[in-house]
């Protein structure tokens, strides 16, 4: 009777407690996964040539982007070019101004080569261009934000390109010039480098030809980005080697470069379409990571084999991609101290022919798709909202490459520039969301990300129909005033309370 009466009266505290136990729990592991860790940067981007304007001011040399938008306005969607852009050459202020006003911890940029060696070449440095990105980085630091520089943002000398660009591989060299103007310049108070952003985009420049194509358009697919492709890694290299033996120990930064990809998922489950999933993602992204993250270093096995077998059948006397000696394996091997990774969008494969022969497309036997079902932007064809895609990809690069430290470089949403854009920040937060999925579940080390973009920009031969910004920019106004939309507040509240909010 007694230990009936004291059971049961017992029983119901030791319920409470478990109660409180469980509830304080939940509260506990439902706070640790939307919070963000301590030590995360926050931070938000731009590329020279999409913001800066001033495209002939005060010395600076015509880049490739001038010059094919220059000859064929009808490259270009609405026929625009970045001569003024948002005017960031002069309006830079703002723009740190606006930066400091979200709270960010670090502003991507990149450096336009030209602007600085008008040629390219290092014998011709152009000190108005110098000036300015000493004045940028200064205003950076003195409102506490971390400069992250992008070297190369695809807006390459035009006198380079005359000798061939990317396809010649001489540019190893005069890119290894650039990257020790960069550093003697300003690697003093620059501590994070990108050497290139999204070699995948800008070698489709050698590739393809007409409106709607990267610079420089020349229309030499399967050879001429696949040669560009294997003249970036060397000079990536090139660059990284630099820093390590001369600079390195005074300047204590970090160098890298940016890659992109959509998360490639396969159509079924089927054995046939997880392998054509693979081949896109080695195709689109192996073939720039695993020579510089993989264990083993050069191209991933499945390119090598692809495109050695069809540049045989076409009676080639070797292979359209060229090869490393064991040498050159080596020297890129490991050229990174951090990973940077852009993210937009999520693509379906399935294996088949498709593309010009040749050309990447056909080499991968890859057929790519999307799902109807997924929200898509208004103005952006490629950018439908897939947001566990980013988990996907941020654990596969932590996985395959020896689990690297990961700043996302970019990630953002498009639109036509409304104010209200609530569509940006439901993309934003179901990003984040999948993001530190990957962090707590499945242990991914991202130590940052960056939203792009700043403002409404020069989104390349899509013009200005295409916004990304968080903050609206008018391009028929000489003043070209910033103007915050509702995402650049919501960016501001993430920051300052380092959460995800749950409402
Ligand atoms: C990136 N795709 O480009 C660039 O780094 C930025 O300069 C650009 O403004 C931004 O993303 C938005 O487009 C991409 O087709 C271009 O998947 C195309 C694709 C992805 C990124």
């Amino acid at each position: 009777m007694t230990a009936v009466k004291m059971g049961s009266s017992i029983r119901p505290c030791l319920l409470l407690l478990a109660l409180v136990v469980l509830v304080h729990g939940a509260a506990r592991s439902r706070a640790a996964n939307n919070r963000f860790p301590d030590d995360f940067l926050f931070g938000a981007a731009t590329a020279a040539y999409q913001v800066e304007g001033g495209w002939n001011e005060d010395g600076k040399g015509e880049n490739i982007w001038d010059h094919m938008l220059h000859e064929h306005p009808d490259y270009s969607k609405d026929h625009q070019n970045g001569d003024v852009a948002d005017d960031s050459y002069h309006r830079y202020k703002e723009d740190v101004r606006i930066l400091k006003e979200m709270g960010m911890n670090h502003y991507r940029f990149s450096i336009s080569w030209a602007r600085i060696m008008p040629t390219g070449e290092a014998n011709n440095i152009n000190q108005a261009g110098i000036d300015y990105y000493n004045n940028l980085i200064n205003e950076l630091l003195d409102n506490g934000i971390l400069p992250v520089v992008t070297m190369y943002h695809w807006d390459l000398p035009q006198w380079l390109q005359d000798l061939g660009g990317w396809t010649n591989p001489i540019m190893a060299d005069y890119f290894e010039d650039y990257a020790r103007v960069l550093y003697e310049n300003f690697g003093d108070r620059v501590k994070w480098w990108i050497t290139f952003n999204e070699p995948l985009s800008f070698v489709s420049g050698y590739a393809h030809a007409g409106p709607f194509t990267q610079a420089p358009a020349i229309s030499k697919p399967g050879v001429g980005d696949y040669l560009a492709t294997h003249h970036l890694l060397i000079a990536h290299a090139r660059a990284y080697h630099l820093y390590d033996e001369q600079y390195r120990t005074k300047q204590q930064g970090k160098v890298t470069i940016t890659l992109n990809t959509d998360w490639h998922e396969p159509l079924t489950n089927s054995t046939e379409d997880i392998a054509a999933a693979d081949r896109a993602r080695q195709f689109s992204f192996g073939m720039f990571a695993h020579p510089i993250f993989s264990t083993e270093g050069d191209y991933p096995a499945i390119v090598r084999e692809l495109v050695d077998k069809k540049s045989k059948a076409e009676g080639r006397t070797r292979s359209r991609l060229p090869v490393f000696s064991k040498e050159m394996v080596e020297y890129i091997r490991g050229t990174y101290d951090y990973f940077g990774l852009n993210y937009y969008s999520s693509k379906l494969v399935t294996s088949g022919v498709t593309g010009e022969n040749p050309s990447r497309e056909r080499d991968a036997e890859v057929v790519i798709s999307i799902d109807p079902s997924w929200p898509s932007s208004p103005v952006t064809s490629w950018l439908q909202v897939v947001p566990w895609g980013f988990r996907k990809l941020i654990t596969w690069v932590h996985e395959n490459y020896n689990a690297p430290a990961i700043l996302i470089t970019e990630n953002g949403y498009s639109d036509d520039g409304s104010l209200e854009d609530t569509d940006r920040i439901n993309y934003f937060k179901s990003h984040f969301t999948e993001l530190l999925k990957a962090v707590y579940e499945d242990g991914a080390n991202v130590i940052g990300h960056t939203a792009w973009s700043v403002i409404d920009n020069m989104e390349w031969t899509s013009g200005y129909t295409e916004k990304f910004g968080v903050y609206y920019v008018n391009f028929t106004d000489p003043a070209r005033p910033r103007i915050p939309k509702a995402s650049s507040q919501f960016l501001k509240e993430i920051i300052q309370t380092r959460e995800i909010p749950q409402d």
